[in-house]
């Protein structure tokens, strides 16, 4: 299995819980590698950019002013297998219904307030880290 690129967001309950040093810690115990981070707030209108697929469904506006009620933390993550690997390690979208153990059945509140956003593929990683990282960003960080 190949290297992979996922993007992740520590999402902004995430930093109001103060969970970023806890959650990046199980993403590297997980054995993610991290190539690129940084803190910064998204606008209702760039919240809507980044979630642009999910335009016409009921929850759009309540999902784009969570998004933009606070800073959040993008991080691009390198892993094998990195898209289902971090998908796993982070269960499923909806608390409730999410793995024991997993950084939203332990920490999320709601399924609009779920701590973390990961890639659900590939190109979508690709699409995604381009969203919010120059590619100077990650290149300065090959190792
Ligand atoms: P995921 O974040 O697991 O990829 P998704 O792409 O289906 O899930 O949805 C993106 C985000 O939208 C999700 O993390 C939280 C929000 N969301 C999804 N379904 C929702 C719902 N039924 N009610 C409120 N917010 C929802
Ligand atoms: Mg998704």
């Amino acid at each position: 299995m190949a290297r992979q690129r996922t993007l992740a967001i520590l999402k902004p309950d995430c930093v109001r819980k103060g969970l970023i040093g806890e959650v990046l810690r199980r993403i590297q115990d997980a054995g993610f590698t991290v190539k690129a981070m940084k803190m910064t707030r998204l606008t209702k209108q760039t919240a809507g950019g980044f979630y642009a697929v999910h335009k016409e469904r009921p929850f759009f506006d309540e999902l784009t002013d969570f998004m933009s009620s606070g800073p959040c933390v993008p991080v691009v993550l390198e892993k094998e297998n990195a898209i289902e690997d971090f998908r796993a390690l982070i269960g499923a979208t909806n608390p409730a219904e999410a793995a024991e153990g997993t950084v939203r059945k332990e920490f999320a509140d709601s399924v609009g307030e779920n701590i973390v956003h990961g890639s659900d593929s590939v190109e979508n990683g690709k699409i995604e880290a381009a969203y919010f990282f120059a590619e100077s960003e990650l290149v300065a960080n090959e190792s």
